[in-house]
């Protein structure tokens, strides 16, 4: 065993599938629930996929479960998700049912990788690629650099369909309506900025707001609340999952799947 062959082995897989990635059908900006699951359910259909994620660990919010006590909560209707990514759930009063956050995190990373998305940890999108009025692609950076404000230079990634899954920080729609002089499909055509939290309305939302902002560019998850003014709903789950799987079937039908 030699460490030259150790070292060949990560580069040449690791550049594989980046070159792979170089033109994807799809990219999802951010490795939460929502992220996750769209990505694992458009790999699914037959969709080339990348999931990029700035931080070392995906999984987004999931782990601290609510306030570090480490269950989050689901609805009937996000159970078929949660049995699509094979995650155990337990059930609770209601029609709730609780899930092990930790078991929440690891199995939608998990289930996303094995139905075939790739996901690149430690990549920063900092930008959008934008062409005649369409996003075409992304701008991507190290995570190290961007930490250390290195002035290193970007490169790109094209796609068909970027998605910002990016949380709260609604990073990419942001960044992208800040930079530039362009109407998103929101009244008024700027982000509307997130609510307080009222997690009944806010779960409908996240999934009612599941849609396309930009030509191009689409919006699932936390970000959704954020671009169209929806309450935040704290630590139940179950609209980022179905918000997910709506973006994933939307998307196969732009792609042709
Ligand atoms: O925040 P996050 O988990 O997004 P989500 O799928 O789920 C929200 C819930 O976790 C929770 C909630 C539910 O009740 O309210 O907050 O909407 O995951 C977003 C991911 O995007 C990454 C970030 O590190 C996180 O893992 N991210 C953010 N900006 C960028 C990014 C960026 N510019 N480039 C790459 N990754």
């Amino acid at each position: 065993m030699k460490e030259i062959d150790i070292t060949r082995g990560i580069i040449e897989n690791h550049v594989a599938d980046l070159m792979q990635s170089l033109k994807s059908d799809v990219v999802i900006v951010g490795a939460g629930p929502s992220g996750l699951v769209a990505g694992g359910y458009l790999a699914e259909l037959g969709v080339n996929v990348t999931i990029l994620e700035k931080k070392l660990s995906p999984g987004g919010g999931i782990w601290g479960g609510g306030m570090g006590y480490k269950y989050v909560i689901t609805q009937d209707e996000a159970k078929g998700v949660l049995d699509d990514f094979d995650i155990p759930s337990k059930p609770f009063e209601d029609n709730l049912h609780a899930v092990d956050a930790i078991g929440l995190a690891s199995g939608l990373i998990f289930g996303a990788v094995r139905k075939g998305a790739k996901i690149f940890n430690l990549v920063v999108v900092e930008d959008l690629l934008v062409r005649e009025g369409k996003v075409r692609g992304v701008v991507i950076n190290n995570t190290f650099a961007m930490m250390n404000h290195f002035p290193v230079d970007p490169i790109t990634m094209e796609a068909r369909a970027v998605v910002d899954a990016t949380g709260h920080e609604h990073d990419i729609v942001r960044t992208f309506s800040s930079k530039n002089d362009v109407a998103l499909n929101t009244p008024g055509g700027k982000p509307i900025g997130e609510r307080s939290m009222f997690a009944e309305p806010a779960e409908d939302a996240v999934v009612t707001n599941t849609t396309e902002v930009y030509p191009g560019l689409y919006v699932c998850g936390m970000s959704t609340a954020a671009v169209y003014g929806g309450y935040r709903m704290g630590p139940i789950f179950g609209g980022m999952l179905l918000s997910g799987k709506k973006l994933a079937h939307m998307l196969a039908e732009v792609c042709g799947k």
